[in-house]
């Protein structure tokens, strides 16, 4: 493989809560992050959402109100993997932890969101799956079915299956280059992604994070930083055809 040239190579991309952080929007496990705040078991799993659906609605009407908010917008980070894409067409994939719509806003169209999106919900009646950038409550109704009180964030609770788990794992597989972006390597599936991409022995494996994660020692190299900087900077070595890769 000639080095840093990626015309006929595939690159594959996680992304986490980090991306965002520079736009406005909290983390999970850092200082005052989400998980500091609320109880995983009382907000995000399908047992709190059967013991108490308003608790668990207001969890996720309050972060897409802070979503819709003018000044939360996409990032350099954001803007830079979607021009990535634009010049190497086909050739990449973002795979996202995060359920904020800023990869989208900022021009990402090839992207699986794992764990669901903020901005839509789902009926549990018909299945249906809509836009919906307002409150939902236990009074909701369904636009497809008319059923009212069956939906739900169309997000994926932990002990649920993430979303698109098939193509995800055959993009794995089929990449020469792998980007790790603002994730703490905390939760599975996404966080043995790496190590998958290692198995399969092709792969450079690249790192951006604050400072170093769970998973650091599994990469090929580690870029500790912000990723508003970090991201324009991998882009642009990979687009001018200078980003050394290890020898596969
Ligand atoms: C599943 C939606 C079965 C909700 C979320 C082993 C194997 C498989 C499963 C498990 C396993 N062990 C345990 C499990 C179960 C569980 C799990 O992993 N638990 C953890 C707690 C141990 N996993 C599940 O239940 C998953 N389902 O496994 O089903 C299956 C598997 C395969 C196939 C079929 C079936 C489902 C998990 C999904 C849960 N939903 N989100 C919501 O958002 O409310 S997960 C939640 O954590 C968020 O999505 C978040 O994105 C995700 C990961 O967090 P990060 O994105 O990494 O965020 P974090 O704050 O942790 O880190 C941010 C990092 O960025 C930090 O390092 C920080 O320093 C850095 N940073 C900050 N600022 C910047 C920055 N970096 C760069 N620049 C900056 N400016």
């Amino acid at each position: 493989m000639t080095p840093g040239t990626f015309e006929t190579e595939n690159i594959f991309i996680l992304t986490g809560a980090g991306i965002s952080a520079e736009s406005g929007i909290d983390t999970f496990r850092d200082k005052g992050g989400i998980w500091e705040r609320n109880s995983i078991e009382d907000v995000a799993t399908p047992e709190a959402f059967a013991k108490d659906p308003m608790r668990v609605h207001g969890f996720y009407n309050a972060r897409r109100r802070a979503l819709g908010a003018p000044d939360i917008q996409p990032n350099a980070a954001h803007k830079a993997l979607a021009l990535l894409e634009e010049r190497l067409p086909s050739r990449v994939l973002i795979v996202t932890q995060n359920i904020d719509d800023l990869h989208e806003r900022a021009g990402s169209r090839n992207l699986i969101h794992m764990h669901g999106e903020l901005m839509k919900a789902r009926c549990t009646s018909c299945d249906d799956v809509k836009r919906h950038d307002s409150d939902l409550t236990i009074d909701s109704v369904c636009s497809h079915c008319q059923v009212k009180g069956a939906m739900r964030p169309h997000i994926v609770w932990f002990g649920e299956a993430p979303f698109e788990h098939e193509r995800t794992t055959q993009a794995l597989h089929d990449c020469a280059l792998f980007i790790s972006i603002g994730t703490s390597g905390s939760v599975y599936p996404a966080a043995g992604f790496v190590h998958e991409v290692r198995m399969a022995g092709l792969a450079h494996t690249v790192d951006i994070i604050l400072e170093p994660s769970l998973g650091e020692n599994q990469f090929t190299e580690c870029r500790y930083g912000h990723a508003g900087k970090l991201v324009p900077a991998l882009v642009e070595q990979i687009l001018s055809g200078k980003l050394n890769i290890a020898s596969s």
